[in-house]
């Protein structure tokens, strides 16, 4: 990975298409595509691909430039990382060390043992569960229930998911800082959603990929780690739920970035999420961070048709993309998630669907829109976390005022004929 300062990188290029069926094509000749809009996708280009036609994509003006040297950024990062390990070490030495979790990205241990201090220190408010389960590789998938712990008033439970897929590591940082903002922000805001809620956290559902893409050279798997049958590895978790399980924008090809898995709930960092979320009877609403995009999705992401509850969703939708343009000035798109691309098998829809959450159940695409990519330096962590505590801030409130929404249905489902089910 160390590449020579002007050797020949990977790149990410920009490239202009009709719609976003063009997406679903290109992955299935294998295409590594990081990011998809109704006009635009990105494309990861290997070093090893012939630099005459990386160029000549350009030259034809569809493509253009978007990373140039993604070694570059990589070892970048690494080195960040270093050095606040560093300055840590002077900082301990000094007397002068503060709690630097949201100043970079954690190591899945270092979640885990911030859940329990947070709990240790808020018994009133934090249950840790360590295990809901085991992944593949034999790690546990942390939970914490937050709430009102001294009020037996009847609560909804909001499930905010983190780190589904493993490259995305401003998704388990952002779920983190939100729960830091519940615990540590005292106002009667908040006092009334604890007493109204019940906050159910995974802020880590792939640890196994997640602690893979923290090694040399890995920092871009999306997957699990399962072993397949034909020698390759990792499902994509957001493929593998029980929700028009393998219909479109899936693949059955375990060496697929999107490969949906044996069967639908085939995987256990799957599976003990959607049994533990079955469990509850109060599930009302549910959140999935990804990045990359700026993007708030509601259902429906597999098709293009309407939901019943359309209306309602696109006010929560609309109004959380209007919270963080007020905070931060950052544009998050709210649409439908079959607009980006339509994809099943997803957590979003199976939380809306199978959960039956009638406060719906979304997929939010944090930061950036592709300048960084996956790699969004660690200095992103705080903004990221504050424009998304006041999009919660919205949906809460949203939510507290209308607690009956029905669960959503389909109807009237027209296919869509401009996606190719794979
Ligand atoms: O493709 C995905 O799983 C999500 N995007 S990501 O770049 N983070 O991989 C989007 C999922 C949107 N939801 C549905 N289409 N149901
Ligand atoms: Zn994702």
């Amino acid at each position: 990975m160390a590449a020579a300062p002007h050797s020949y990188q990977d790149k990410v290029i920009r490239c202009a298409i009709d719609d976003n069926s063009t997406a679903v094509t290109l992955r299935e000749y294998g295409v590594d595509v990081w990011s998809v809009t109704e006009r635009t996708v990105d494309v990861h280009l290997s070093s090893t691909l012939d630099e005459s036609i990386v160029y000549a994509l350009i030259d034809q003006r569809y493509c253009s430039l978007f990373i140039d040297r993604l070694e570059t950024l990589l070892q970048e990062e690494r080195q960040s990382t270093l050095v606040k390990v560093y300055e840590f070490f002077s900082n301990l030495i000094d007397g002068t060390a503060s709690d630097a979790f949201f100043d970079d990205y954690q190591s899945y241990a270092a979640i885990v043992d911030k859940l329990q201090a947070w709990t240790n220190a808020n018994p009133t408010k934090v249950q840790f569960v360590p295990s809901i389960g085991k992944s593949f590789e034999g790690r546990d998938i942390p939970l914490v229930k937050i709430t009102n712990f001294n009020s037996a008033a009847p609560k909804k439970a909001i499930w905010w998911n983190g780190g589904q897929h493993a490259r995305e590591w401003i998704s388990p940082a952002t779920v983190m800082y939100q729960v830091n903002k519940l615990l540590t922000t005292d106002s009667p805001q908040v006092d009334a959603w604890l007493n109204a809620f019940e906050f159910y956290v995974t802020p880590i559902q792939n640890p196994d990929g997640y602690e893979f893409t923290r090694t040399p050279g890995n920092r871009l798997w999306r997957k699990n780690r399962r072993r397949n049958s034909d020698g390759s590895y990792g499902v994509d978790l957001n493929r593998n739920w029980d929700e028009h399980w393998g219909v479109v924008g899936t693949s059955k090809s375990p060496s697929s970035d999107v490969y949906q898995g044996e069967g639908p709930l085939s995987e256990p960092e799957t599976k003990a999420i959607a049994d533990y979320i079955l469990s509850l009877p109060n599930k009302y609403a549910g959140i999935d961070f990804h990045s990359y995009s700026q993007l708030v999705l509601r259902s429906w992401g597999w098709t293009k048709t309407s939901s019943k509850n359309e209306a309602a969703l696109k006010v929560l939708g609309d109004g959380m993309s209007a919270a963080i343009k007020n905070t931060s000035n950052v544009d998050y798109k709210s649409i439908k998630g079959a607009q980006l691309y339509p994809a099943s098998g997803c957590m979003d829809d199976w939380m809306s669907a199978k959960a039956g959450m009638g406060g719906g159940g979304w997929t939010i695409e944090l930061r950036d829109t592709g300048s960084y990519g996956f790699i969004l330096p660690a200095r992103f962590i705080n903004p990221v976390g504050e424009e998304i505590w006041s999009a919660m801030n919205f949906f809460l409130n949203h939510l507290m005022q209308n607690p009956s929404i029905p669960p959503n249905e389909f109807v009237d489902i027209q296919p869509d004929n401009d996606t190719i089910p794979l």
